[in-house]
């Protein structure tokens, strides 16, 4: 089933018209309501009367994480707070969270994009979902479910973590549609296994994985083990969340839904698109959000796009699967985390060394975080009991930071190896 036909088989060059509409009125409207962006214009040298077409894009200025770090926590909005039906916050690269905030008709958009998602996946109105990513703050558990009220569907809204209850529900009910981060898709296995089930004979039938970077290793897994259709859902909190983009049974490329969130692939060290086909960074700018609309949002996601028309019969171009970053941000159990955000927790310790290591590994389909610190000499010397009160200190403020649950380890100075060029933070040992 296509949930908008219209927009998600048009033709490139009746898209391209629309598109531009949308961007001509995008850029006045931000232009008027946001001085932010009036004043990244004005020092661009760019003027709304500049911008005629879609192609026109290239002429404005990009956005970036740090633009929503600097602005924190609302003036890159364009709309009074008291417009904001719903604000969503996810990790930054220090100090301050990204923060975005949702309008009425923003809300509307992401269920149209997220109920546009689950069609694509073979969803049907009737279908019951099981919702496991979480909800809150992260995009995840209400942009899947605003998605599914909108495509009609009946929603569980189980939100992540207690796999006994969620798989006693699963069985008592039979949800056809599973929604979560695929590494805890794969966790559950475990716990079903435990509890004398038979993983095949489970009821879901699709699987809507994503916020996080999995393989297709991983999918043939998933497939095999729950006998269930496992497709890739893409998004990020400052575009909308969950939604942006989404694979169909074909498993070809996650279909992005480009008549709202304009995509455009550029080489991150130059800026400039790179030819038709290639990989390089994710731009998006989304043609039709009030909130906190964004003119070329850099994503750091690597991927490469397909114009093609997809077997399925939607036009909308497909991503690739996310080859890598172009920064350091690693996911861990589905929350976004940067090195520099643990650095900045270190630092406020007493006795804590500028020197640190990120373990992150893969432990029976969990990612377990260890942060190996150096601390100084004297406290080495101290008793244990100094030691054991300092690891659970920077335990809890990075719990209480992150979010994240991490095993500490304490060094000696100069234990971490040094590098001669940039320090090598993380050592990411899953095989995805
Ligand atoms: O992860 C939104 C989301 C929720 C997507 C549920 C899909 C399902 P953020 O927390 O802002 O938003 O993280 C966004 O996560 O820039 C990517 O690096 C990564 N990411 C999201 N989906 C995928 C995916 C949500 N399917 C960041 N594959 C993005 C690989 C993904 N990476």
């Amino acid at each position: 089933m296509i949930f908008n036909e219209k927009m998600e088989t048009l033709s490139r060059a009746e898209m391209k018209n629309i598109q531009s509409e949308r961007l001509v009125k995008l850029v006045k409207y931000v232009y008027d309501k946001s001085p932010v962006y009036k004043s990244k214009l004005d020092k661009h040298g760019v003027t709304p009367s500049d911008i005629k077409t879609i192609d026109d894009i290239q002429k404005l200025p990009f956005t970036v994480k740090e633009d929503m770090r600097d602005y924190y926590p609302f003036g890159l909005f364009s709309r009074d707070i008291k417009e904001i039906r719903e604000i969503h916050v996810s990790s930054g690269t220090t100090g301050n969270p990204t923060v975005v905030g949702y309008t009425q008709a923003d809300l509307d958009l992401w269920g149209e994009v997220v109920a546009r998602s689950i069609a694509c996946t073979g969803g049907v109105p009737g279908d019951m979902i099981q919702i496991a990513y979480g909800y809150g703050l992260f995009t995840g558990g209400l942009g899947l479910h605003y998605g599914s009220l909108k495509l009609g569907l009946t929603v569980l809204p189980m939100s992540s973590g207690q796999t006994a209850r969620q798989l006693k529900l699963m069985t008592d009910f039979k949800p056809r549609i599973l929604a979560c981060t695929p590494s805890y898709c794969l966790y559950m296995l475990d716990e079903a296994r435990d509890m004398g089930l038979d993983p095949r004979k489970s009821s879901w039938e699709i699987g809507i994985f994503g916020a996080e970077p999995w393989s297709d290793n991983m999918r043939g897994e998933i497939e095999k083990s729950w006998n269930m259709l496992a497709t890739d859902i893409y998004g990020l909190s400052e575009i909308t969340g969950p939604g942006v983009s989404q694979e169909c049974h074909h498993k070809s490329g996650m279909h992005v839904w480009h008549d709202v969130f304009y995509p455009e692939v550029i080489d991150s060290d130059t800026g400039k698109p790179v030819p038709d086909g290639e990989f390089g960074e994710l731009v998006f700018t989304t043609l039709t959000k009030e909130g906190i609309p964004l003119l070329r949002y850099r994503t750091r996601d690597i991927v490469k796009l397909d114009y093609t028309t997809c077997a399925c019969g939607r036009t909308a171009p497909r991503m690739s699967k996310v080859k890598g970053r172009t920064d350091d941000m690693i996911i861990i159990r589905g929350i976004n985390v940067f090195p520099s955000q643990i650095e900045h927790v270190l630092l406020q310790v007493e006795g804590v060394q500028p020197h640190y290591q990120l373990v992150v590994e893969r432990v029976g389909g969990l990612d377990t975080l260890e942060v190996i610190v150096e601390v100084e000499d004297k406290i080495f010397s101290d008793e244990i009991k100094v030691l054991e009160n300092l690891k659970t200190t920077i335990k809890r403020k990075i719990e209480s930071v992150l979010g994240v649950a991490a095993k500490i380890k304490l060094v000696e100075p100069k234990t971490i190896q040094r590098s001669e060029g940039k320090a090598k933070r993380v050592i990411d040992k899953r095989a995805l």
